[in-house]
């Protein structure tokens, strides 16, 4: 049984600790991306619709019921007149990470943007870019590693995978003839 199984049971039995939510199925294929990104460091989150909108009173169950249910972090994604990050945030104390959505009804992303971004004084919403779900991931992972020293392990991997990445393109770069007297 690979450690991953294991940490993906341990979780379902002990329950979630991010919750992955949006307002329309619609926005799917961006938000998976904040799901791939916490399995990759062995965190199991669960992921559902909740609409500010169109299913108002969800949205408050969901947020007034996260933190006794151990979730730690709630990551949302919206997209036009995206409300949902900061209502969420109204009716709990979570961390809440916002996905603005470049959706359907979206003018240019920009509307998703300010939407989430521009949050009043007390209700902070921590905004991320546009389509950003692969970084909202991330830094609930982050937030996570806080106070687990596995997910911090594998966040530090991350980081110098990442690394590797960049030196393969800085070698691939000056097989082109660049001059680059840093590298020397
Ligand atoms: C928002 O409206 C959703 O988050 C979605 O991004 C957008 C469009 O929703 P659908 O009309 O595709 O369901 O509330």
């Amino acid at each position: 049984m690979s450690t991953q199984t294991t940490n993906n049971k341990q979780q379902t039995t002990n329950g979630p600790l991010v919750g992955i939510i949006m307002g329309s199925e619609s926005d799917l294929d961006i938000m998976t991306g904040a799901a791939e990104m916490l399995r990759q460091f062995e965190v199991e989150p669960e992921l559902t619709i909740v609409s500010a909108h169109r299913t108002p009173e969800r949205l408050r169950e969901y947020a007034q019921q996260a933190k006794n249910r151990g979730i730690k972090v709630i990551i949302c994604g919206a997209g036009g007149a995206a409300h949902l990050p900061g209502m969420v945030a109204a009716n709990t104390i979570l961390p809440v990470i916002g996905v603005p959505v470049k959706s359907s009804n979206s003018i240019d992303g920009w509307d998703s943007m300010l939407s989430i971004l521009q949050m009043p004084y007390g209700v902070p919403v921590a905004t991320v870019a546009l389509n950003g779900a692969k970084n909202a991931g991330i830094l609930a992972a982050q937030i996570l590693a806080l106070h687990d020293t596995s997910i911090a392990g594998k966040l530090e991997a991350f980081k110098e995978y990442q690394d590797d990445i960049v030196m393969e393109s800085v070698k691939n770069v000056s097989r082109l003839g660049f001059r680059n007297e840093f590298d020397r």
